[in-house]
């Protein structure tokens, strides 16, 4: 029943304040409608699973779920996954990792040199490529985010635990900001 009232509030409340479209999905995250961002794309599609370009409100609440903070982890771990799998290989490659070290350093106003990027790239990457085949796959990325917890920590969204309390402007903003105070 609670789960029911929950859906209920959100999609009376907070649905109608949310945007909908990959455009003001951009605005909302980051309020920078020019700022091409892979991370906020892919976030977008992971919600949009019919592929039209605008999240349902069943997609919504479908997706949201995964950043309760009750949720299952390997719930969290497999969002994750596919979330830096940008290109959808089933694996995550160097230069996906790479994108979304960058992504989250630039909505950070850390200055970090290039090669410290790429220290920073290497050192994940050769740490979670355990089979080193030059990819991660699945087994190696849930191995990896159990030795690093702090991958997964923007996969929780702490106060979804407590639905009924005031929303800030969009929830995935709030995951963002968080994930910034991380890089
Ligand atoms: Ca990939
Ligand atoms: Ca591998």
């Amino acid at each position: 029943m609670l789960v029911g009232h929950c859906i209920h509030w959100i999609h009376g409340k907070l649905w109608p304040l949310l945007p909908k479209h990959i455009e003001e999905f951009h605005v909302a995250l980051f309020r920078n409608k020019k700022k091409k961002n892979l991370f906020v794309d892919r976030v977008f599609d992971l919600f949009d699973q019919k592929r039209n370009g605008v999240i349902e409100f069943g997609e919504f609440v479908r997706s949201l779920s995964v950043f309760h903070p009750d949720a299952p982890e390997e719930q969290k771990v497999a969002f994750a996954f596919k979330l830096y799998d940008l290109r959808q290989t089933g694996f995550i490659e160097r230069n996906e990792l790479k994108e979304m070290v960058l992504a989250l350093l630039d909505e950070s106003d850390l200055d970090i040199t290039t090669d410290a990027v790429e220290m920073i790239v290497d050192r994940t990457f050769d740490q979670a490529d355990t089979k080193g085949d030059g990819r991660i796959d699945q087994e190696e990325w849930t191995a990896f985010a159990k030795d690093n917890p702090y991958v997964l920590r923007n996969m929780t969204l702490p106060y979804l635990k407590d639905i009924t309390m005031v929303f800030p402007s969009f929830v995935v903003y709030s995951e963002i900001s968080e994930a910034d105070m991380a890089a």
